[in-house]
């Protein structure tokens, strides 16, 4: 993966798909789903007052002609309804708009009508690197808060389920520490050093895993060749695993708002994909975002 342009192509490859959004009020969405529906990329289903939907679309000259509007007032119920319109299938996937992260998250782990399939939900961002010429995938920046070693493992088999929807069948993973060598004080190196072996016991599947590495020498053969790490991963990863949300939520921010690389995040694991933007994300970032949950769902 060079660009994260073949997103789009990836989307309609697969047919166009139904976006349920939750509470789309805030400029940012609305302007994302409109320019999608435009595109072709989706067909959206807008879920909350549709007198505040209209008066925005309004204020921001967009027309919604050809969307279906539910009505739902309250931003709760109005993501219990967008919820429940995925999990019965009268949408492929969900999108979150104006209603904070936690509220809809809540909703999607709802025992009785949410998303859940079983699996640890998690956050995948692709991230494009120009400096590097590819795009590289950060896991967990978003969800799961401290995961342990099993959790750590699902975390993965979520992210290589979805490299191997879009075509990569053999992601190379690299799980991030601080340094490359295992130190019995740093849970991070253990943890790494873990998971490369439970890869290579075949008890996670489909990609190849090596840690720990450092963030330089995953993804610089030239840091890898100094160090003298000799592996199918260093310095040709396509998948960084962060040890918590911290440090994903920082390395992920920081390629964007201090590098301006474009970026494209989903919340995988749930029975469908769940796009998650936040009103600071560029319109591209957006749009990219709704390809990448149109494309896996
Ligand atoms: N996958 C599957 N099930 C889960 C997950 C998960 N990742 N997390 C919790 N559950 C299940 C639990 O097994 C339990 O049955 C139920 O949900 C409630 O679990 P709690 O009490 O541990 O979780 P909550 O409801 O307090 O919080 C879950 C959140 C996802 C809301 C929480 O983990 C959270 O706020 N994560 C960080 C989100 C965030 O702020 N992201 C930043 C975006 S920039």
């Amino acid at each position: 993966m060079k660009n994260l342009d073949f997103l789009f192509d990836a989307c309609t490859d697969s047919g166009v798909k139904k976006i349920a959004v939750a509470c789309p009020y805030g400029e940012d969405t609305l302007e994302a789903v409109c320019e999608a529906q435009k595109r072709g990329l989706v067909q959206a289903i807008l879920v909350g007052d549709s007198d505040r939907i209209r008066a925005k679309a309004s204020e921001l000259g967009l027309s919604l002609d050809g969307f279906e509007i539910v009505e739902e007032c309250d931003d709760y119920s109005a993501t219990e309804r967008t919820v429940k319109l995925v999990s019965s299938g009268k949408a492929d996937l969900l999108m979150k708009g104006l209603v904070k992260t936690a509220t809809l998250l809540k909703a999607v782990l709802n025992k009785e009508w949410g998303l859940r399939s079983g699996a640890l939900l998690s956050h995948l961002v692709f991230v494009e690197v120009p400096p590097l010429g590819r795009v590289l995938g950060i896991t967990d920046g978003g969800m799961n808060m401290y995961p342990n070693l099993s959790a750590k493992a699902e975390i993965i088999k979520n992210a290589v389920g979805c490299y191997h929807s879009l075509g990569v069948e053999c992601p190379k993973v690299a799980v991030l520490a601080a340094v490359e060598s295992v130190n019995p004080d740093m849970t991070a190196t253990i943890d790494a050093a873990s998971l490369t072996m439970m890869a290579a016991r075949g008890q996670i599947e489909g990609c190849l895993v090596d840690g720990p590495l450092a963030l330089d020498n995953a993804v610089s053969p030239e840091a890898a060749a100094i160090k003298k790490i000799d592996s199918p991963v260093a310095g040709k990863a396509d998948l960084l695993v962060v040890p918590d949300i911290e440090a994903g939520n920082l390395v992920g921010k920081t390629a964007m708002f201090l590098a301006g690389c474009r970026t494209a995040g989903v919340i995988l694991g749930a029975r469908r994909p769940i796009v998650m933007t936040s009103r600071f994300d560029s319109m591209d970032t957006k749009l990219l975002s709704i390809a990448l949950g149109a494309a896996i769902s």
